[in-house]
């Protein structure tokens, strides 16, 4: 029954999934530009194989993308519930769109950030791992969002922590095309919460160890900076700003502590925050330390079960991601104070995103790159002055950002890119064609690398030692007894009573 479940599902990836997202893809048209003699804009303005009309001519918005690092669906709903992000809560939930089922197509920093500037999948952009031959210096840098609105009259700002080995694998003061406002962390002082240097449009400044060098707290000074300058200079052209925030990622140079197979190093947030960990308790979910790993591949087999030492480094570092997570939503009250000061807000779109999730011991796995829900979901919420608060629970991707940031800025992408606009979710419009399921990447090698096929209701896992996994998501939601192990209802019964 099991194996004939799974045989149908195979055939249907193989086929209808497949196909949905290749004619995704080509459902995006080559579009031409018209350039109009009159009106607000002077920008190409892009109206796809039809004649523009009088709404192409609307004011463009400002667009903000909050990029932020490693944070996981989980860890963001409690410090939610717990009243502890309340500028994300009232300015962006309330007032936007909240997709419950948004996912990154390759949850790994540096492939993840390159499918945001691009709308591409990894294997199309290149940048398929963190590192040098498979990172930054695959990237091409020119055809991107900032270059596409920059050609669309935008003004350009970047902010934060760019791709991994940003200063190390480039000169430490490259700036990347499509820029107006360069404002990067260089590598490796980005994973330094105090003590990190950031190319200022060219010249690099570092920052000291002063409760006011705080990282979150100087990027959020910086977006302030670059939105009330331009509102100083009267410019009318939109802007858009991409800030990427370091935070919750672990520092490089910090306390540490085992995680079993590893130590781990912790994260800080400001000291205003200190303490405030301890107000969430640490999530105790069925999948934490899984303790019958005989469905999972060799990978996971090898883990050795957590113990209270391991498990209690791993509730010190979730409490610094809680800790420093909060700085981010006072990043956000700043933002939204600033454009409220400038008379922006009601013209700006804002993004809140991560670049990947991330696992807390679920599994026995303190990272990401592995194709369990914690890794591959990442909250995402798009607030449009235009529409009320929704909430959308259609299949949606990091490819997804790019063409919708692309619509917005009624710019042209000079590439086909892999992901689709979320206008259309936004507006809710009815859709009848969306997406039923995606491919999921990471390139590590035998053993590590693992290929994935998600659905509404299912994950089906192709390792690169050739071991699988299937779930099904709606019996099995923490991933606990992957179905491939099981050719019986039987079978399944007592790897669930012993899960
Ligand atoms: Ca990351
Ligand atoms: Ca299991």
């Amino acid at each position: 029954m099991i194996k004939f479940a799974l045989i149908v599902f195979l055939a249907f990836f193989s086929t209808s999934v497949f196909v949905d997202f290749f004619e995704n893809a080509d459902a995006l048209k080559s579009n031409g530009t018209y350039k109009p003699k009159f009106g607000l804009e002077t920008a190409n303005i892009v109206c796809g194989d039809r004649l523009c009309t009088e709404i192409d001519f609307e004011p463009r918005p400002n667009i903000i993308v909050i990029q932020v690092d490693d944070l996981d669906v989980l860890t963001l709903d409690l410090l939610i519930e717990n009243n502890l992000m309340p500028n994300l809560k009232n300015n962006l939930i309330d007032k936007g769109t909240t997709f419950t089922n948004s996912f990154v197509t390759n949850s790994l920093c540096c492939p993840s950030r390159a499918t945001l500037l691009t709308g591409l999948y990894s294997h199309n952009h290149g940048v398929i791992s963190n590192y040098q031959e498979q990172g930054i210096s695959q990237f091409n840098d020119k055809a991107t969002i900032s270059t596409w609105l920059k050609e669309s009259d935008y003004i350009t700002g970047f902010i934060g922590k760019y791709l991994n080995y940003y200063g190390v694998y480039t000169e430490p003061t490259y700036i990347p095309s499509g820029w107006d406002n360069w404002q990067a962390l260089v590598e490796p002082s980005t994973y330094q919460v105090y003590n990190y240097t950031i190319n200022d449009n060219g010249n690099l400044v570092t920052f000291g160890i002063k409760e006011s060098d705080y990282q979150t707290d100087v990027l959020s000074r910086k977006n302030s900076e670059f939105i009330k300058n331009l509102s100083l200079h009267a410019n009318e052209k939109p802007f858009f700003l991409l800030t990427s925030i370091m935070v919750p990622h672990k520092e490089l140079v910090t306390s540490k502590c085992d995680v079993g197979s590893k130590t781990f190093n912790l994260v800080r947030g400001p000291p205003r925050y200190e303490g405030f960990g301890d107000l969430i308790d640490f999530p105790n979910l069925p999948s934490l330390n899984e303790q019958n790993i005989r469905d999972k591949p060799p990978l996971i087999k090898k883990m050795k079960i957590l113990n209270e030492k391991n498990l209690e480094c791993l509730e010190k570092i979730f409490h610094g991601r809680i800790e420093s997570t909060l700085s981010i939503d006072d990043l956000i009250g700043d933002l939204i104070k600033t454009l409220k000061e400038t008379s922006q807000l009601t013209n700006t779109v804002i993004f809140f995103t991560s670049d990947n999730g991330f696992l807390l011991g679920q599994h026995r796995i303190i990272s990401k790159l592995v194709p369990y829900e914690e890794s591959i979901r990442v909250p995402l919420i798009i607030k449009d002055p235009n529409y009320k608060k929704t909430t959308v629970d259609k299949l949606v991707l990091n490819n997804d950002l790019a063409p919708t940031i692309i619509e917005y800025g009624k710019a042209k992408a000079n590439i086909k890119m892999d992901g689709v606009s979320l206008i259309d979710l936004i507006k809710n419009s009815p859709q009848t064609n969306w997406r039923e399921g995606f491919l999921i990447e990471h390139f590590r090698g035998a053993g590590l690398g693992n290929f994935s096929i998600r659905t509404s209701s299912t994950i089906y896992t192709q390792w690169g030692d050739n071991s699988i996994e299937f779930y099904d998501l709606n019996r099995d939601p923490y991933q606990l007894n992957s179905l491939h192990f099981c050719s019986s209802e039987k079978c399944l019964s007592e790897l669930e009573s012993h899960s």
